[in-house]
């Protein structure tokens, strides 16, 4: 008796004490991983059986159906996951298919939000991840190679988005044409704030500042647009800056900006936006914090308008784990986790005051939020009962919402109807999600212990180390190899790299590709080896990519590219094991060569390029006059009839329909030119717009922006934020 008492003071108060925790042991996490690992098979199987080409998959119809933007979506969210699952052979046979595809280059209206979680991150991960699956990788990567061309492709048809007076970014875009005609300048927080994990990534990988910066600068104008009190609207003007939705809080709309202060801070280690984030935080848990729940106020006052929870909020606890606020963030947990056990799901809003579905809000599209939240707080915690929570919403949704050909939207929590949907992010994040919370040696979970060094023309790297940054569509970052490219550089540019190698290769020296080569095919011995200790992966051996190659150069080879890391203090001292790195003599003198060639390259290739520059700014002399009197015709902003002032409070965002009703009042001759010249010609110079976002400087750096310092030791300092777990030390700390 008095031992269930103390079990249930060491409860927290919301969760009923009549429930008992299970224990879980390895064996029970392995079952239940292999569950999530065939929920995903059947849900993308039937997505490739009856939906590919198509963006979605209808689990009630077997069909397939555009939604997003007719570029087979499933199947590039899906790609990472793949080999998080370790099925190294579709991931590979799916590349080879996404890389079909030259370019995004097509006549449709996308999502800029969505594009970019979705297909940029997708490809990107893809592409960071690819070393560990037997690819053939190019010469260069990470900082080169086909997906991540792809990648920059679509980001470039994206970019023309930011061109406004603000930064703020248009919410939406023709991928051939630029901003269409008429388009409202009305976007979300989100969709503003939601951009410098990919664009970060693509610039210090590409060496191409462009994107970085662009959405950095939206991130600081969204900062600077914050209220007195510190709280951000739901909706903004991205032309005059206005806030058109001025409800705050932490939900739809606005949550992975929240979530892109935190996690940009971490990856592209700006301490500024860990500021931001902090600030933000302090008027979030002043007004909008009440009983361990969020709810909505007015982002003028503070007062609260409505009180309710939004499904798509639960990713606040995974996020509060990552600045190491585990015990808030646990409280709060269990209270979306009574609302999961309410229902079996959890409805889109819910009612705080009812304790009920809100009437027209009640499904559940398979969401990921709470999910990911229980599966970083049990990396934090390793309390089973984010196990027991995880189980639940396993067993709800093979329950309710499997189908014959998928799984299915929930219509309504309350009867658990159907619907026929299933978003991309049911295989990109739900089950990715959950196979992580079952699977705790993920190479995904390396806490910084191990590591594998490539060699790259900017010299050995470490990579895959860990800490890896999920976007928010849980396309995980590997921030080692920003790293690599970026802080690694020394000078050299990369985006020439391929070009480089190709003389090699022609000179047959190839030497260097066959190490790439090697590295990823030890990588995949590894993985095997890691995955044959356990009997239960033979029942599923057939997706992985295992061949009597593999065991072959276990025997005969010894690893030199997978190193130890020993962790000597938790300020971030790091040791990479010696002998190692004395066997890499060869590479080093390789790495010479290469070297060498570069410089002589380089010498060449400049003498070439001032040649080109004078021919260019030649041309550019005799056209330039063409050009600005093109520009000067159309203004595409023109055309939008400017929004009379209201009051800030009582302003609407505009109606899409009423933009497109006054576009037909316009003279037909303007129609037509808005439909066929000025489509086809991109409005937007990006190299312009960088030049005058950095003349501008419309938004003053935080002034955190020089207040923090990293630790100052041997190690990288990729590796000490592993070791201080994303936690940033101030000047004054450091000299403690
Ligand atoms: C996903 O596309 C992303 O997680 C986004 O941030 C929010 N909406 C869905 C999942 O609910």
């Amino acid at each position: 008796m008095r031992s269930i008492t103390i079990l249930c003071l060491f409860l927290y108060y919301s969760i009923d004490c009549s429930i008992a925790i299970r224990e879980y042991k390895k064996e029970d996490l392995f079952r239940l991983r292999e569950e999530v690992r065939e929920m995903f098979q059947h849900a993308y199987d039937s997505y490739l059986k009856y939906a590919y080409p198509y963006d979605e998959l209808r689990p009630l119809s077997c069909d397939g159906v555009d939604t997003w933007g007719s570029y087979s979506l499933t199947l590039i969210d899906a790609l990472d996951t793949l080999a998080i699952m370790g099925n190294y052979t579709e991931f590979n046979r799916v590349v080879e298919t996404v890389l079909q595809k030259q370019n995004f280059d097509a006549d449709i209206n996308v999502s800029v939000f969505e594009t970019n979680i979705r297909i940029i991150g997708g490809l990107l991960s893809a592409h960071l991840l690819s070393h560990k699956t037997g690819i053939k990788l190019e010469p260069g990567w990470p900082c080169n190679g086909p997906l991540l061309r792809l990648a920059e492709d679509v980001a470039q048809r994206l970019i023309a988005a930011f061109d406004t007076t603000t930064g703020m970014p248009y919410g939406t875009i023709n991928l051939r044409s630029g901003v269409p005609p008429g388009e409202t300048t009305v976007t979300c927080t989100a969709g503003v704030g939601t951009f410098i994990i990919e664009f970060g990534t693509l610039s210090r990988l590409t060496g191409d500042p462009l994107y970085e910066e662009v959405a950095y600068n939206a991130l600081k104008a969204l900062y600077h647009h914050r209220s007195p009190i510190g709280l951000l609207g739901n909706h903004i003007d991205i032309m005059t800056g206005r806030w058109t939705a001025q409800d705050a809080g932490i939900g739809g709309g606005v949550d992975s900006y929240f979530e892109y202060l935190v996690k940009g801070a971490i990856l592209l280690e700006k301490p500024e936006l860990m500021s931001m984030f902090r600030e933000a935080r302090l008027a979030i848990d002043k007004y909008l914090k009440k009983d361990d729940w969020y709810v909505w106020a007015t982002m003028l006052r503070g007062h609260v308008t409505l009180p309710v929870f939004q499904s798509l909020e639960s990713y606040w606890p995974g996020l509060l784990s990552l600045i190491g606020e585990s015990d808030t963030a646990m409280r709060i947990i269990h209270n979306y986790h009574s609302v999961w056990r309410q229902y079996g799901f959890t409805p889109e809003v819910y009612n705080l005051g009812t304790g009920e579905a809100s009437s027209s809000r009640e499904s559940y599209p398979l969401r990921p939020e709470l999910i990911e939240s229980i599966m970083y707080l049990y990396r934090e915690t390793r309390d089973p009962i984010l196990l027991q929570m995880g189980e639940d919403i396993l067993r709800s949704i093979q329950h309710s919402a499997r189908t014959q050909c998928g799984y299915a939207t929930i219509k309504d929590v309350r009867d658990h109807r159907k619907e026929d949907r299933m978003e991309s992010f049911f295989l990109s994040e739900t089950t990715k999600y959950l196979y992580l919370l079952f699977d705790p040696d993920n190479f995904i979970h390396n806490p910084g212990v191990r590591g594998t060094v490539i060699n790259t023309p900017n010299g050995e790297c470490i990579v895959d180390v860990g800490g890896y940054i999920f976007n928010t569509e849980a396309h995980p970052i590997d921030p080692t190899m920003l790293y690599c490219c970026h802080e690694a550089r020394e000078g050299i540019n990369i985006s020439e790299i391929h070009r480089i190698y190709k003389i090699l290769e022609e000179e047959d020296n190839i030497q260097f590709l066959t190490m790439i080569e090697a590295t990823a095919k030890k990588n995949v011995t590894k993985d095997i080896e890691s995955k044959n200790e356990t009997t239960l992966n033979e029942v599923t051996s057939k997706n992985y990519n295992i061949t009597k190659d593999n065991s072959e150069s276990k025997e005969n080879k010894i690893d030199q590219n997978e190193v130890l890391i020993k962790t000597e203090t938790r300020t971030g001292y790091v040791n990479i094991d010696g002998t190692e790195r004395e066997n890499s003599k060869n590479e080093s003198s390789l790495r010479d060569i290469v070297k060498e060639r570069i410089i002589s390259y380089y010498n060449n290739t400049n003498n070439i390029n001032s040649e080109d520059e004078e021919i260019h700014s030649s041309i550019d002399n005799k056209t330039s006059g063409d050009e600005l009197d093109t520009e000067a015709k159309v203004e595409v902003d023109d055309i939008i009839i400017p929004q009379k002032p209201q009051d800030a409070e009582s302003l609407q965002p505009p109606s899409v329909t009423k933009a497109k009703e006054a576009y037909k009042l316009l003279p037909k001759v303007i129609q037509d030119f808005l439909n066929s010249d000025w489509k086809r010609k991109p409005k937007c110079e990006p190299q312009r717009m960088l030049e005058r976002i950095r003349k501008e400087k419309r938004y003053p750096d935080h002034p955190d922006v020089n207040e923090y310092k990293y630790l100052l030791t041997p190690a990288p300092s990729f590796l000490q934020r592993i070791s201080i777990a994303g936690e940033f030390l101030s000047k004054k700390q450091l000299e403690m």
